[in-house]
């Protein structure tokens, strides 16, 4: 227990609440992204249960007629972001971007109905159908066996990931208008992506924009189609959840149990044999990318209970100070600073800590959290951590951050 850090957190999703949702931080993110508002609920659910519905409400206000629920609304534009809505061109009922994020709705949603059945059960009845159109999307634009792809790094989360060195290298970003990045004046070049990432970032985006967000044409026709433990991990659970919360509900349950299956067997397209590990499998080439992330550590909440992961668990966890680190620490792609190549995400081990839990690894999921604690007392409520010393990095006063805090870390 630490009051000044509770109350700090709290102060911090007062300072970026806009109104029925919350930006991550204020000036480096100013919309609502996906998985952000959901982890933003927690946060509030601590202090106001009823604010945490409204966030979730919020962000399935923008959800497509084709069930996609997107990674950023842009509720009221600002310049201090880009590419904001006229370079997405999204086709929703809200302005907003054109591709989705990891899917953690359905599992926070069946915890916060957990917490307060009687407030939550109207919000529920009325999400059971917009989470399974969500996650039908997934399944038919998204998957590939079983395992689930993303058309752009930013739909996983983990924006310049190693994951995606290869995928890159095989794209020409050709065409793509002169731009000017807003992030790099919010936060230090070295602790984000490089240019070379945002110029197929924005490549990616273009492509998706010109076909007017058609689906069937980006599944086919997209140089980028990865299939990445984030998602097809976070999907396996969500429909695990999803599917306890519509038998609850008396909602259809064949369709979900048939993907829980579909996924579950798919999962193991992940399996990359050379390092026996999960990691990303690149669907144009045919090549993993073999290297270990923090979203590989995601299997166990996915409910995969084959503890295979285990030894580079604990080998990971010992060559740092603080974990999980996004990258493998003995990868030569190793960065400790930049982004999503090496800092440690305090909502990522949570995600991981959940898994290591109901795997039956309580001590390791509970030493995960002391130690993602202990990070953000010495870092203060970062945007993510430097795994050596727990400095912090990215953005500052971020949302996620304080909400891991007070609903998990504290
Ligand atoms: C960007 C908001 C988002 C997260 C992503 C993270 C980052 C946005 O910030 O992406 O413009 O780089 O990678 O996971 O949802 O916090």
């Amino acid at each position: 227990m630490n009051l000044a850090l509770d109350n700090e957190a709290r102060a911090i999703l007062a300072g970026n609440d806009r109104g029925g949702y919350t930006v991550p931080t204020a000036g480096l993110y100013p919309y609502q992204w996906n998985w952000d508002s959901i982890f933003a609920a927690m946060g509030f659910a601590e202090h106001d249960r009823a604010r945490a519905w409204a966030e979730i409400e919020t962000l399935f206000s923008g959800q497509w007629p084709n069930g996609m629920v997107p990674h950023i609304l842009f509720h009221k534009v600002d310049p201090s972001y880009f590419p904001g809505p006229d370079i997405w061109g999204g086709v929703g009922p809200l302005p907003s971007s054109g591709i989705s994020q990891p899917p953690v709705a359905a599992t926070f949603i069946r915890c916060l109905y957990e917490q307060d059945k009687a407030l939550g059960a109207a919000h529920v009845r009325a999400l059971i159908p917009r989470l399974t159109d969500w996650h039908r999307w997934f399944i038919t634009w998204r998957g590939e066996g079983g395992a689930i792809c993303v058309s752009h790094p930013w739909e996983t989360g983990r924006d310049n990931a190693p994951d995606w060195d290869a995928p890159f290298a095989a794209i020409e970003p050709v065409g793509v208008e002169e731009y000017r990045r807003r992030d790099t004046t919010h936060v230090v070049e070295d602790e984000r992506p490089r240019s070379y990432e945002y110029d197929r970032y924005l490549y990616l985006v273009k492509l998706g924009r010109e076909s007017g967000w058609d689906e069937a044409h980006i599944k086919a026709d997209s140089p980028f189609r990865v299939a990445d433990p984030t998602m097809t991990f976070i999907l396996l659970r969500a429909n695990r959840d999803l599917l306890a919360l519509a038998r609850e509900f008396g909602a259809p349950t064949d369709e979900i149990e048939g993907w829980i299956a579909a996924i579950g067997a798919g999962a193991e397209r992940l399996w990359n044999p050379e390092i026996g590990a999960y990691d990303c499998l690149d669907i144009r080439s045919g090549q993993h990318s073999g290297v270990i992330s923090n979203a590989s550590f995601l299997s166990w909440y996915g409910g995969l209970h084959d503890d295979r992961m285990l030894a580079h668990f604990e080998r990971i966890r010992g060559l740092t100070r603080f974990g999980v680190p996004s990258a493998d620490p003995g990868h030569p792609a190793y960065e400790p600073r930049r982004y999503w190549r090496g800092p440690v995400w305090a909502m990522m081990n949570w995600l991981i800590a959940m898994g290591l839990d109901e795997a039956g690894h309580g001590d390791l999921a509970e030493a995960l959290r002391l130690n993602t604690g202990e990070m953000i007392a010495t870092g203060g409520f970062a945007e993510y951590f430097d795994p050596r010393d727990g400095t912090p990095a990215g953005g500052r006063n971020f949302t996620w951050t304080a909400a891991v805090w007070l609903a998990w870390a504290s």
